[in-house]
């Protein structure tokens, strides 16, 4: 599933105005057949992914090549497989590592069965105008500069993928371009190195070798010049020599280089190594020479070489530069697009609160080291969370006793018993808990905002607590945050106490609360429940806070209540005690419940017969 590869793949493809695309199908053993979607210029278009090879191999009997992505633990085995179907001529092997004795029984089986092994270890080959394997040839606007869109004359090969790259840019800087350009593989970053360990050293073993493709070359009429980037080690171009010498290679045709070795680097321990190599390698070059070959003195030089031997071709007539037909464009990928500032377009997410996307996590803008360097506490990261700001000492910790008050009130409140019946009813711990915060509301721990609303309304406009009490009984409403199924003012909240003596030492100014007092005077002196209760405390306290700590515009303080900021720390608080009566319930191994017959009063309608 190497999306971006084939996507590579199809792009190339169709700057090469090719009318269909090159990839026929993908195998991926790890889903089940489908389909996968890929861009055609601006289309999009579905490729087929088989579970199985031999599925992709009947189903595309016409697909001669297999560019195999396996990891080095499963190319062998894969590979192995893949050359049991005639129909397929060439195996590109991109995996690094494979252990040479597998590498060696896959030449031997290729050889028997006239399959071309391109890799293992390779960026893989590119034939402009025609195809590319894999991600060979860098990216588009790499391709359009060197242009590989149509073929030119010359044709290379290489070891590694990288130099290849090289390669492609300066043959279409000097020529008319590349015919075909295929990296041999066994290669990777310690073989830019030549004096590395032996154990970084490249597999010796490469599918397929410079002569066999410098071979094939000379045998295409396409082909005017060849040129080979050797390597200091190896006897390849000794063969390429012989070739040369016997007339196999014209050497009109051909310029062959060997890389030179000032091009290396040198490192310590290894360096005797390198100078047996080196003086191997100078040898080598002579010997090229000697043949008949181009050789550079140096790889700076090889561009000019190539000039030079390419206007000698043209000045001869063997090769007449072709018209150059611009190719057509591939729409940029969005992403690309944008990550060069090329486009813009609105998000359809706005979010203000957190960012994860640089080396640290944010909230609010602040780095969450300097969060717990600054000791801020659950108060502190619900400010910044919550409100947007850093909030003063004493608010963190109003909120973080608002948390703690109301955590829990016992089995028997509506949330706590939603909780618990759908735990003993097999549930899950998110079930059970949103089935107990789903109770939440008017009555039951969701007063906090309508309490902060009415109390502000009534004090804003200068109604007196009596004059509020009153109003609210003639409209028929209930006050929120007054009134509790237990709690009186004979059997006083605790909660509320504990909050109260903090507010009262710790508020710069509690007007809000002052006046929910005066009126639950009023209330309770009618019924003795009718108190100020826990969620009309923290409702009233909370626009006191809102109102006074400097952190906020009235404004915004207002919105913060608008929205419903209140009832969250309910709702916050009280999963806590959820959540244990969740673990409560089963790790009392508690059975489903099920509401007694005796404790429900049946009251249906009397049966009316016609
Ligand atoms: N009357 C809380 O009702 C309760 C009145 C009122 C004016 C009022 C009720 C109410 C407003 C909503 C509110 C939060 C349903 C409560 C919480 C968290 C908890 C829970 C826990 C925890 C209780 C009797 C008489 C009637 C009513 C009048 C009642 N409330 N008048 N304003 N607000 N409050 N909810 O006891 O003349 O006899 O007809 O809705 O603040 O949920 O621990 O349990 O931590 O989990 O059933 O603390 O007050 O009283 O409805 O029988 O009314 O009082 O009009 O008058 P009760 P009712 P009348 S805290």
């Amino acid at each position: 599933m190497q999306t971006r590869a084939v996507q590579g793949m199809l792009d190339f493809d169709y700057i090469c105005s090719r009318d269909e695309p090159s990839v026929a199908a993908m195998v991926y053993p790890f889903t089940g057949d489908h389909k996968q979607k890929f861009y055609w210029g601006h289309r999009e278009i579905l490729l087929p992914v088989y579970k199985n090879t031999a599925d992709a191999m009947s189903k595309h009997a016409d697909a001669d090549v297999l560019i195999s992505f396996a990891s080095l633990r499963s190319a062998f085995d894969s590979t192995m497989e893949t050359m049991q179907y005639p129909q397929i001529r060439t195996i590109a092997i991109i995996a690094e590592g494979i252990p040479e004795a597998q590498t060696r029984k896959l030449i031997k089986r290729a050889n028997e069965r006239g399959v071309t092994i391109i890799g293992p270890a390779t960026v893989g080959g590119i034939k402009p105008g025609c195809f590319k394997i894999g991600n060979t040839g860098g990216m588009l606007d790499n391709i359009l500069s060197s242009r590989l869109y149509r073929p030119g004359s010359v044709a290379y090969v290489s070891r590694s993928g990288g130099m290849s790259n090289e390669l492609n840019n300066i043959v279409s800087r000097t020529t008319d371009g590349v015919y075909e350009g295929v990296a041999i593989g066994a290669t990777g970053p310690a073989q830019m190195v030549s004096a590395a360990p032996l154990s970084l050293c490249p597999p010796r073993y490469p599918g397929s070798t410079f002569m066999e493709h410098v071979l094939r070359y000379q045998d295409s009429p396409e082909v005017k010049m060849i040129v080979v980037l050797g390597e200091i080690g190896g006897m390849e171009e000794y063969k390429i020599c012989q070739g040369i010498r016997s007339g196999r290679i014209t050497k009109e045709r051909g310029v062959l280089v060997h890389r030179n070795l000032r091009h290396h680097v040198q490192f310590g321990h290894a360096g005797p190594v390198l100078t047996r190599r080196q003086k191997r390698a100078v040898r080598k070059n002579e010997a090229l020479l000697e043949a008949g070959a181009f050789v550079p003195r140096s790889f700076d030089e090889l561009g000019d070489l190539i000039k030079t031997v390419y206007e000698d071709l043209v000045a001869k007539g063997t090769i007449v530069p072709a018209e150059e037909v611009p190719p057509p464009t591939v729409p940029m990928d969005y992403s690309w697009a944008r990550e060069l500032g090329m486009i813009r377009k609105p998000a359809s997410f706005m979010s203000s609160i957190c960012d994860e996307r640089g080396q640290e996590l944010l909230y609010a803008g602040m780095p969450i080291t300097e969060v717990f360097k600054e000791d801020m506490g659950l108060g502190g990261v619900l400010g910044l969370l919550w409100f947007q700001r850093r909030l003063p000492r004493y608010a963190c910790q109003f909120i973080e006793m608002c948390l703690m008050v109301t955590a829990d009130h016992g089995p028997a409140v509506s949330g706590a018993h939603n909780t618990i019946v759908c735990a003993r009813a097999g549930k899950d711990l998110i079930s059970s808990l949103t089935s107990g915060l789903l109770t939440i509301g008017d009555r039951f721990g969701g007063a906090l905002d309508a309490a902060a609303k009415q109390f502000s309304k009534a004090f804003d406009s200068s109604l007196l607590p009596m004059e509020f009490v009153n109003k609210m009984k003639k409209e028929g409403k209930l006050i929120m945050g007054i009134g509790h199924r237990v709690k009186s003012i004979n059997n006083p909240d605790m909660r509320v106490q504990i909050l109260k003596d903090f507010v009262k030492q710790s508020f710069s100014a509690t007007h809000l609360l002052d006046y929910a007092l005066d009126v639950e005077k009023i209330t309770t002196s009618k019924k003795p429940n009718l108190i100020l209760n826990v969620d009309g405390f923290i409702g009233v306290a909370f626009v006191d806070l809102l109102r006074t700590c400097d952190g906020f515009t009235r404004d915004e303080a207002d919105e913060f209540v608008e929205i419903g900021a209140l009832n969250g720390i309910f709702v916050l608080g009280r999963s806590m005690g959820f959540i244990g009566h969740y673990l409560d319930q089963k790790r009392l191994k508690q059975g489903l419940y099920r509401h007694p017959w005796d404790d429900i009063s049946y009251v249906l309608p009397e049966h009316m017969s016609m």
